[in-house]
């Protein structure tokens, strides 16, 4: 009934800190600047309460163990820490460690400090040693209860959206000038590696958004296309971590380090990993732009006019509330083309996977009945079952996410959750999904 996984496959569940921590109190991110700004994030919200996880910690840690998830990914606000908040991640820890789960937190997920912003952000290559300092400070309080890394979530995203365009923080909208901002990154991800390697961390790895893109016809015009499309927001943040060079020479001209700088930022950057994460949600089809055709609400943000790919929407039967495709296949088809361009892959951990469903609210039962997303949950582990079988290295699973929460310029009206927020109350309520996934694990091998 339950899709099998090998022995000892690792089910978690995950989150971000500034998605539901609160920001109240802290010295501001980026992304309380932009939702300061009119018009940025639906229905004018913010994350300045969020879901008040900083408060209602071991209610959300006792959610996340009574399920018998055996891994929390979470990540630290870099702005708690520098405003003296550090003491809230100790809590956590030992909580999740009381509990039984292993706590495998990310250094950076996108909550960058308003301050580093204000001298440049990621386009200024000083803030990859900031980020350093960062992981040295989280490692050298927690690295003796915390074993397992995760440098940085999704620079794919962070870059595109918040520095290429301006749907996400900082929205720069510098087009191709946010190369450097991917370089400053991947950078920043090489040092981490190595200041938590110094310190003992048992294993290291990243959390990378992937998905395939299909070219919407044989037309070599669009194969040139969507090859583009994908070089920039694949294998351009991959490929130097996994082979130690830029897929392509017009990116190695647009990232701004060149030479024996460049070497030197590669050797770092390609610095081995214990487990590579994926994080995967929907596959994307581009073609060449078509003179006067309106591109417009294809993908969830719009790619400007004046580049050369466009996206055209994605056949599939079935679509989250969010209007993203249900491809389960995609899952499987990227987990193998990774395997395929990088021989040497390390064992992967799909550290995102999941969908929005507009959940009614507890009913006169108690309940939330959230069927769609156990049979999204469910066929996306078959995909990762079939990644397995052909001989892909996969040893663990974490949806996206825990608790419903504050989706980024989409506001609250996505939920992702296993477990229900009330936006009112913030009570917290198990949905069917969570129930499901306590069965599933529970129904896996003996490990
Ligand atoms: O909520 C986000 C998360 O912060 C990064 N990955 C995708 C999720 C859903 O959009």
């Amino acid at each position: 009934m339950y899709p099998q996984l090998p022995p000892g496959f690792r089910f978690g569940m995950s989150t971000s800190s500034h998605q539901i921590e609160g920001t109240a109190g802290l010295c501001p991110s980026i992304w309380d600047t932009f939702a300061a700004r009119p018009g940025t994030i639906r229905h004018g919200e913010d994350a300045r309460v969020a879901i008040d996880h900083v408060h209602r910690y071991a209610e959300d840690v006792a959610h996340i163990a009574a399920a018998g998830t055996h891994d929390y990914r979470f990540s630290f606000s870099w702005p708690r820490v520098l405003s003296g908040g550090i003491d809230f991640y100790d809590r956590l820890v030992d909580s999740l460690l009381a509990a039984g789960v292993r706590p495998v937190p990310t250094l950076y997920h996108w909550d960058l400090p308003q301050s580093l912003e204000d001298t440049g952000g990621w386009l200024n290559r000083d803030t990859a040693h900031r980020l350093a300092d960062h992981a040295g400070t989280l490692v050298t309080r927690l690295g003796d209860r915390v074993r397992d890394w995760i440098t940085m979530n999704e620079m794919n995203v962070h870059t595109l959206y918040g520095y290429a365009l301006t749907d996400h923080a900082p929205a720069r909208g510098l087009g191709l000038g946010a190369l450097p901002a991917a370089h400053h990154q991947l950078l920043a991800h090489g040092l981490a590696v190595q200041v938590l390697r110094e310190h003992g961390a048992a294993t290291v790895g990243v959390a990378s958004q992937h998905f395939p893109v299909m070219p919407a016809s044989d037309d070599p015009a669009d194969v040139a296309a969507a090859g583009l499309f994908e070089d920039l927001t694949n294998w351009t943040f991959s490929d130097p971590i996994l082979r130690g060079a830029y897929p392509n020479e017009m990116i190695v001209a647009g990232i701004g380090t060149g030479g024996a700088q460049l070497d030197r930022d590669l050797e770092l950057i390609r610095a081995r990993l214990d487990f590579y994460g994926v994080n995967y949600y929907e596959p994307t089809m581009i073609e060449a732009p078509r003179e006067g055709k309106d591109y417009a609400g294809v993908l969830e943000v719009d790619i400007p006019e004046g580049m050369p790919f466009s996206p055209v929407p994605v056949k599939s039967d079935e679509r989250t509330d969010f209007g993203w495709a249900v491809v389960p296949s995609g899952l499987t088809e990227i987990l193998v083309t990774l395997r395929d361009r990088y021989p040497d892959l390390p064992p992967v951990i799909v550290t995102e996977n999941g969908a929005s469903f507009h959940d009614a609210p507890p009913g006169p039962d108690g309940r939330v009945h959230d069927d769609r997303r156990i049979s999204y949950l469910d066929a996306h582990l078959r995909a990762v079952s079939d990644a397995i079988k052909a001989g892909v290295r996969v040893d663990g699973y974490y949806v996206w996410s825990a608790l419903d929460n504050f989706e980024w310029a989409a506001g609250y009206d996505e939920r992702f959750g296993l477990v229900h927020v009330d936006r009112e109350t913030l009570n917290r309520t198990r949905k069917d999904s969570w129930y499901w996934f306590r069965d599933l694990i529970a129904a896996q091998p003996h490990r």
